[in-house]
This record gives structure tokens, C-alpha cells and sequence, in this order.
């Protein structure tokens, strides 16, 4: 069989897999896992770009040899290189409050109607677009010659090879939604230099040789849906059109695939997104707030016994406070409990007293924002949504997969949990013309390969309604 290797870099830790595919059989192994521990700098929120890439080198050497490998990562981020190549700086977390005023300040010279016309991207104010804009006129930005997104950074130093990865260059704000080529219109109009922005590429294309020097074995690297949700995208085992897709790590990132950007204002309004995916789909969705305050109360806590507080969780009486999560003021890293317990109090609400009931509150409003972003999803694209598939390590979350079924009244479809994974060797087989077909034969193999488990709607309708007024929804 044909081993292929997975680099999948999450905001809370990277790790290589490696997948052994032929027809009717996908082997998945995780061969390495490393930390992923962002430093704050002089006030700025930096990633750990070097300490990422030892992970990536010491994983790969430890996965080969294989055929090909494929990196994905979390998206928006970049590197700047300087005209020798040579890495400006480490890039900046997405988490960094260094935008939080960018997207108000560009509202005054492109309305945000306009820009959205001209982008098909959701409001965030980590949009690659707004982080290049904090950064006009410094030293950085004038000496930079190339903006390399994180996978894209990554490849460079496995392969020499410069490039954009298409599903992550989606995410930057910069690319037109009808031709999906770079915008050079909006690229000029923000004064951005055009040479910036690397070449596209596409799914599946070659990226170049990365030598045994390097790993000890010869291999290629392939350009995969780069962007991790393109990948858990791919590796949603769906049969059919007509679902809608939950894939739950740090973010939640809920919606449909659809073959066409949906442009309307009412979209706008909701603040959903157009992505591009694999094979020239697009990723009709919603960033919502995932794992990431769960993630982030453990860390306050100094817990990690997360099984045991999911479990004390469901015993809590539902819907006993509920937040809206996509407040930005749940966004930054620090105090996640104290924030919960101050919004509960701030709406009338009793406050959590306990970790278990600060979970309880959070799962619940984990569901209930599922809930809101499935709907819309449906509503805005006019589409059919008959059920939702849970994919990523929320997938894994009883309690977040029963409640989300009974908030959304649909059944859920629970895992792949390795989705992201899974989509990121599913391209590169085919790439090697080990598989064929399009997204529904890719995906037939993982309904072949990997257990699904299927939740079914419950609960009251009644009280997931009442929840949701008292987030203002
Ligand atoms: C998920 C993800 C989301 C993106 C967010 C920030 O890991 O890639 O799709 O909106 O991270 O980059």
C-alpha cells in the first residue's frame, strides 16, 4: 500500500499522520504530535514558527519514507520573505488585538457592502487583508517581497518552491469570489504591493521534491486544501447534497457546500463566508466559537481532565445560562470562566458556580450557536439540509454532538474526528492516481473505512427557542 503524510497544524498542537491508502482501504496512523505554544513578544501575540517547523521535520522523519506529503494548517496567517527569501519576523497570531480596529478604519474608504461584493468574505478583523493593512508602512512590510501563508511557508522550506495554495488564499480577503484569481483591483486600492501575493495553486498540484537531505528519504510535496477546513471538508463522509457540516476544533466552522459564492446582503448581514474548496466548491459557512472556550477555561483551571467535567456537564440541568459565544469578548486568550460568569450576570442570568456548570454553559451555547449557523446556513443558500455532520475532535464530544442534534432538530452524523487529516491524504492519493472520482468517491471510502455515529434529535424545541432569545438571537 501507499503510505501518504498529513501535516496538520492546529492552533493548540501539530502533528504528522500517516495514511495508507489503495481502493477500499484507508489506513490512518499518527506518527508524531508536538505543541503548538504561542509567545507573546513586546505586546504582540506571535506563533512559534521555528519550534512548528521542528515538529513538522522530526514528525516527517519519523513518518517516511512516504510518496507524498501535504501540509494544512489553521488559516489568514503568513510569513513575510525579504528578497534573499529569508523570513521577516514571526508571523502573528490570528488572536492578536493589533487588528481590532483595522476593519472599521478600512470601512471608511471601501464600505463594507462593497467589500464584501468584491471579497465574499466574512467581517474578521484577522483577515490576512486587515493584518497587511496594521502593517502598512512598517519596516517589515516595505523590505517584504513574497507573503507566504502558513502551509506555503512551510513548503517553501521543505521544497524551495514559492506559492499560494488556493482554499487558504480564499481566506485572506484578497482573492475575487467570480474568478478566484488574486483581486488586484482591491490589492491596488489598499495600496498592498501586487508582487506580494505569490502564484496560485491548486488542490492536487505538485509543489516540488523535497529532498532526502532533508528527511532522510526522497519524497513530493502536493498541494492539498492547505486551509484545515477545506481538508475536514473533503473528509466529511456525507452521501448526497443535502447536509450541513459542523467541523469543531478550536473554531466551529458551520455550513454547506455549494458550487457558487452566495453574495446577498442578508449573507453579509449574517457574517457568513464563501471559501473555496477542493475541486472548485465553495464553503458556504460561519466561524463560530468551537472548543476554544472550553480549551482556553482548562488552561485557567490547570485541568486537563476533560472526560471527567464533559461527564459531570451532562448531569447540570441544560440550558441553564447560556452566552453568546461570538462575542468578541470571548475572542482573546486569558481569563475564559470569569468572562463567561461576568456575561451570564450581564443578561440576567444565574452565573456558572462551578467548572461542571461553566461547561454545562458553554456546551449549551456551543449547540445553540450550531444551531443558529445550520439554520441560517439553510436559509441563506436556499438549499436542503436533511443532516449535519460533525467532523473534527468535537466529534469526539458526546455531549456536544447530542445537544447539537437536539438544538438543530436534525440528526448528527458524528465523525470522522480526524477529518481534517483524512481530506489532506484523500487529495494527495488521488493526485498519485492511487484513488478517482470526484468529492462523493473520495468520500464513499471513508464511509467504507471509518466508524460514524448517529445522534438523533431530542430535547425540546420549546426551550432551545427560549434559549435563543435570551442570546438575543
Ligand atoms: C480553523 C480555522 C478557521 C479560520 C480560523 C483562523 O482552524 O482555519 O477556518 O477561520 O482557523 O485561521
Amino acid at each position: 500500500m501507499t503510505g501518504f503524510a498529513a501535516v496538520d497544524l492546529g492552533a493548540s498542537g501539530g502533528r504528522v499522520m500517516v495514511g495508507r491508502v489503495e481502493p477500499g482501504t484507508l489506513d490512518l496512523r499518527q506518527v508524531c504530535r508536538f505543541a503548538n505554544e504561542p509567545v507573546r513578544v513586546a505586546g504582540t501575540l506571535h506563533w512559534d514558527i521555528l519550534a512548528l517547523y521542528r515538529g513538522v521535520l522530526t514528525g516527517l522523519r519519523a513518518a517516511g519514507p512516504v510518496r507524498s506529503l501535504g501540509v494544512d494548517s489553521w488559516a489568514v496567517d503568513y510569513g513575510l520573505l525579504d528578497e534573499t527569501g529569508a523570513l521577516l519576523g514571526n508571523p502573528v497570531h490570528y488572536r492578536d488585538s493589533r487588528t481590532d480596529d483595522v476593519p472599521a478604519r478600512v470601512a471608511r474608504r471601501i464600505p463594507e457592502d462593497r467589500l464584501y461584493a468584491r471579497t465574499g468574505v466574512q467581517r474578521q478583523p484577522f483577515n490576512t487583508l486587515y493584518q497587511l493593512v496594521a502593517a502598512a508602512g512598517t519596516p517589515q512590510l516595505r523590505a517584504a517581497r513574497r507573503m507566504l501563508l502558513v502551509p506555503d511557508l512551510i513548503g517553501y522550506w521543505l521544497t524551495g518552491q514559492i506559492g499560494a495554495e488556493l482554499t487558504n488564499a480564499s481566506t485572506t480577503q484578497l482573492l475575487d469570489p467570480a474568478t478566484g484569481a488574486w483581486n488586484t483591483g482591491l490589492i491596488r486600492d489598499l495600496a498592498l504591493p501586487p508582487d506580494l501575493f505569490p502564484p496560485l495553486r491548486a488542490p492536487g498540484d505538485p509543489i516540488g521534491p523535497v529532498s532526502a537531505d532533508l528527511l532522510g528519504y526522497r519524497t513530493e510535496a502536493v498541494a492539498v486544501g492547505s486551509h484545515d477546513t477545506a481538508s475536514a471538508v473533503v473528509g466529511v463522509p456525507a452521501q448526497g447534497p443535502d447536509f450541513a457540516y459542523v467541523s469543531c476544533g478550536t473554531w466551529s466552522l458551520v455550513g454547506v457546500e455549494r458550487d457558487a459564492p452566495v453574495l446577498t446582503e442578508a449573507s453579509r448581514r449574517a457574517n457568513f463566508t464563501n471559501e473555496r474548496g477542493v475541486d472548485g466548491t465553495v464553503r458556504f459557512l460561519r466561524n463560530v466559537a468551537g472548543l476554544w472556550p472550553l480549551q482556553e477555561s482548562l488552561r485557567v483551571w490547570g485541568r486537563d481532565d476533560v472526560a471527567t467535567l464533559l461527564r459531570e456537564a451532562a448531569r447540570e440541568p441544560g440550558l441553564a445560562a447560556v452566552v453568546d459565544l461570538d462575542d468578541p469578548a470571548f475572542r482573546p486568550p486569558g481569563d475564559m470562566p470569569a468572562r463567561i460568569a461576568a456575561a451570564c450576570r450581564a443578561s440576567g442570568q444565574p452565573e456558572p458556580a462551578t467548572p461542571a456548570a461553566t461547561v454545562r454553559c458553554i456546551v449549551d451555547s456551543l449547540a445553540l450557536a450550531h444551531r443558529r449557523a445550520v439554520r441560517q446556513a439553510q436559509e441563506l443558500s436556499g438549499g436542503q439540509v436533511n443532516a449535519v455532520h460533525m467532523v473534527g475532535g468535537g466529534a469526539r464530544n458526546e455531549l456536544l454532538c447530542r445537544l447539537t442534534a437536539d438544538a438543530c432538530g436534525l440528526p448528527v452524523l458524528a465523525g470522522p474526528a480526524e477529518a481534517t487529516a483524512l481530506g489532506n491524504i484523500l487529495v494527495q492519493a488521488r493526485a498519485a492516481g492511487v484513488l478517482h472520482g470526484d468529492l462523493s468517491a473520495l468520500r464513499a471510502l471513508l464511509r467504507q473505512t471509518r466508524p460514524i455515529t448517529r445522534y438523533e434529535p431530542g430535547g425540546d424545541e420549546a426551550a432551545w427557542r427560549c434559549a435563543e432569545r435570551r442570546v438575543g438571537g
